[in-house]
């Protein structure tokens, strides 16, 4: 395989208007960013993605940008993003941008013209088209709820958005919108920035007839992923778009897709894949509803195990995946897959340990290094997110009480992920000096950074520990390339694999139980790499007679005898 720059790096995803506040309007900002690098370098950082920051009304967050070449007033201006970039450059970190390219605002110029004329030229870069007998053209339902479709005022046309109508989808089909998309991200390269996380981009291929597909809800609608995974030609698309851009500048691309055809990773993240990579979302799918969040199932211990345990081996014959606990569309990873019993910091080390270190290339979102959880939400109005709104309807429509509607959104929100990130035991968690946005989780007082760094025990300086045994000069080569091999897959708590190389073999075994477990070692044990065992306790970490005990949450990185 041909080795790629962003092989063996760690990311770090920021969401802005969340991380810190430097001029007390409450909303996270670029010099918040800049302040904060050298604790994302001591984290063991490489990559930073940025979640949106273009000029944009911030009806999805940012995610429906007004101005490809504009910084949100909100976040900083351009020459706070230019110092930005040169002071990650200093630290030999590299800065990506969210690229979101299927739709842009209505706000964006292109749309008003295209408004202002919709018979003109910019209208073609949307999709205009005539409804059915005064209907929308098609039956679908976009994600944020409701009609796909959105009357043109004064003509007899709707307009296309696969999120909300204020993100109309942009038509790729149309080469002048290609380019001036293309002209765009180089922009952006030029200026510096080493590459993007690529924002729902499988959405970009339409069906040009949308045809009306089986209603699958009571509203008589579809939802609009059929179309998308019913049409053909994306590829030829993303060939497309790599060869004017990325392409030219070795770029490192993540890309938000959520469905691909069997068969077909080879061609997204091979060795001339559309991507460097594609983030593995298949323990997110497992608490996706049928109808919506009400209806989404609890995450099971020995169905995720098996889910993420035949994603890393399917990929591993491709390429390398982006390996996520959390994101912004997601609630918290210690909230939604541990236990009860597991939210602890213990936990929160044990389920980071098994992602850091699995084959592919790590992403911690900003606030998992301190195992930030879930926040409680008593109102539907404490909630900021679009989705979270829609899901809330979708509840009460079908027949939930206020109070389920609220324990469904508690457990799925969006907004879980977005609370302001916990600095310290200040008022607003040390976020802001005014009002925050969105609310501070209020366990702030026992989860936040300024605590932890003066714990050595704590679940940040564990993370660090965690990033730099990855990286480490004697094990990067195994845990970047070695690899993966599930082993104890048929016990009842234990998620385990090895880390293999032509002369390393590490294992990585986690007890996800409440009791201790023994397990028989299959190769003998050399060394403890790492241990989330408390430091009181530490001396218990040795292995007699190749016997593996292993604590309720107690997760051990250890170097086994290699023989070839
Ligand atoms: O998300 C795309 C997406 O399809 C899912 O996030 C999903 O629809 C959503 O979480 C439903 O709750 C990307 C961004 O990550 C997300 O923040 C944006 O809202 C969306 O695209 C539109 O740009
Ligand atoms: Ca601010």
């Amino acid at each position: 395989m041909k080795q790629k720059w962003w092989h063996d790096k760690v990311a770090y995803q920021i969401y802005p208007k969340s991380f810190l506040d430097t001029n007390g309007d409450g909303i996270g900002d670029l010099r918040g960013i800049i302040s904060k690098l050298d604790y994302i370098k001591k984290l063991g950082i490489d990559i930073i993605w940025l979640s949106p920051i273009y000029k944009s009304p911030f009806v999805d967050q940012g995610y429906d940008i007004a101005d490809y070449y504009a910084i949100a007033e909100e976040f900083g201006t351009m020459e706070e993003f230019d110092e930005l970039l040169s002071e990650a450059k200093k630290r030999d970190m590299y800065i990506i941008m969210d690229l979101v390219i299927n739709h842009c605002s209505d706000q964006h110029e292109w749309f008003q013209k295209a408004l202002a004329d919709p018979e003109g030229e910019y209208a073609d870069y949307f999709y205009f088209r005539k409804g059915k007998n005064g209907n929308p053209p098609s039956n679908y339902r976009s994600y944020f709820g409701g009609s796909c479709w959105e009357p043109v005022p004064g003509t007899d046309k709707f307009y296309f958005h696969m999120f909300a109508k204020e993100q109309p989808d942009l038509n790729w089909e149309n080469p002048k919108l290609r380019q001036e998309l293309y002209r765009m991200i180089n922009w952006w390269m030029e200026k510096g920035v080493a590459g993007f996380r690529i924002d729902a981009i499988i959405n970009i291929k339409k069906n040009p007839d949308f045809p009306d597909f089986e209603p699958d809800g009571k509203d008589g609608m579809a939802g609009c992923q059929k179309m998308v995974e019913s049409v053909d030609g994306v590829g030829d698309l993303l060939e497309d778009l790599k060869k004017n851009t990325f392409q030219k500048y070795d770029a490192f691309t993540v890309a938000e897709v959520f469905s691909i055809k069997p068969g077909e990773l080879e061609q997204f993240i091979g060795e001339d894949g559309h991507f460097s990579t594609i983030f593995d979302f298949s323990a997110h799918s497992l608490s996706e509803g049928d109808l919506g969040w009400y209806d989404a199932p609890d995450v099971d211990f020995k169905k995720w195990r098996e889910t993420v345990i035949n994603a890393q081996l399917e990929i591993q014959k491709h390429g390398f995946e982006a390996n996520i606990i959390e994101n912004h569309d997601e609630p918290r990873g210690v909230s939604r897959f541990l236990p009860e019993y597991a939210r602890t910091p213990r936990g929160a080390k044990m389920l980071g340990t098994i992602s850091v270190l699995f084959r592919g290339i790590p992403f911690i979102f900003q606030g998992q290094e301190i195992g930030m959880q879930n926040a409680v939400w008593n109102d539907i109005d404490e909630y900021d997110d679009i989705s979270t709104k829609d899901q809330y309807h979708i509840a009460r429509e079908a027949g939930l009480s206020n109070e389920e509607a609220l324990e469904v959104c508690g457990r799925m929100s969006r907004d879980n992920g977005r609370t302001p990130v916990q600095w310290n035991d200040n008022e607003n968690a040390g976020f802001t000096t005014g009002t925050p946005w969105l609310k501070v989780n209020p366990n702030y007082k026992e989860i936040n950074v300024e605590s932890q760094e003066n714990d050595a025990e704590s679940v940040l300086n564990y993370y660090r520990g965690l990033v730099a045994v990855r990286k480490s000069s004697e094990y990067k080569e195994v845990f970047t390339y070695g690899s993966y091999i599930p082993v104890y897959e048929n016990t009842q708590t234990i998620m385990a694999y090895y880390r293999v190389n032509a002369d390393k073999r590490i294992l990585v075994a986690a007890n996800f139980g409440q009791d201790e477990i023994e397990l028989r070692l299959e190769y003998p044990a050399k060394n403890v790499i790492l241990s989330n065992r408390e430091s009181a306790s530490k001396e218990r970490v040795n292995i007699p007679g190749q016997v593996l005990k292993l604590g309720s949450c107690e997760v051990i990185v250890l170097e086994c005898e290699h023989t070839v």
